[in-house]
């Protein structure tokens, strides 16, 4: 239990995949409902809390309901990293708390060649999406912030390691320090890119080259 958690944690913390290069298919957006007031829009990086309904293009088949599968639970996860599909990493910017899209999504841009589940290969896909909760993500300029504990714009191995302990706090575990000092070797390994010891502002940002 404490290894899975350790997994998602540190893939959200370190999240961001790597894709090939697509020549570009698009999404198409339609806005069912959106609220009348929006003190906030979605960008790449933010924490999202959704609830989805998804069909098959081809025949109109619901083949995942948030409402109705996994206890009728809405989801979380992070705009832009390439943790869901691409065409919602592409079709999810500027929602705000509350609006309801339809996204038509190419085949590319959701299961591709290899289908996954109930959708077969090559399938394009509807997907209708209500934004309930909008956060920000752990890679946002407020986390930056937030870690960064003397203000110098740049994140010591002693202020990862701290951030690292509060949050296994804040998800009622106990910190272990020597598995915490090992997880934050292994951030500096793949975060701190000129190896100067401190992981910069530009280097904790997210990288957005493949979408
Ligand atoms: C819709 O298409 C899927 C995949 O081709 C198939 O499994 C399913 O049986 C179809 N449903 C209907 C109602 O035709
Ligand atoms: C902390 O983690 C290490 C490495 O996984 C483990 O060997 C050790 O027993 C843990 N210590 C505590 C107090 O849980
Ligand atoms: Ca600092
Ligand atoms: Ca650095």
């Amino acid at each position: 239990m404490f290894l899975v958690l350790l997994n998602a944690f540190c893939s959200l913390l370190l999240g961001y995949s790597s894709g090939a290069k697509l020549p570009d298919p698009e999404v198409k957006i339609e806005v069912l409902k959106k609220p009348f007031v929006c003190p906030r829009k979605s960008k790449y990086g933010d924490m999202l809390l959704v609830h989805y309904d998804g069909y098959l293009e081809s025949n109109g088949t619901l083949f995942h309901s948030s409402r109705k599968h996994a206890n009728g639970q809405p989801v979380w996860f992070t705009l832009g990293i390439g943790e869901v599909i691409k065409g919602w990493d592409k079709g999810m910017k500027n929602m705000c708390s509350g609006e309801k899209r339809k996204l038509t999504v190419p085949s590319a841009l959701g299961y591709g060649k290899e289908g996954k589940g109930k959708v077969p290969p090559e399938s394009n896909l509807i997907f209708e999406i209500e934004v309930l909760e909008i956060r920000n993500g752990p890679r946002s300029h407020e986390s930056f912030q937030e870690m960064d504990l003397n203000d110098d714009w740049k994140l010591s191995k002693q202020e990862v390691k701290e951030y690292l302990r509060k949050e296994f706090e804040r998800h009622g575990y106990t910190a272990n320090d020597t598995q915490n000092e090992f997880m934050v070797e292994d951030i500096f390994k793949k975060e701190d890119e000129d190896s100067d010891g401190f992981i910069s502002a530009r280097e904790f940002t997210y990288k957005h080259d493949e979408l």
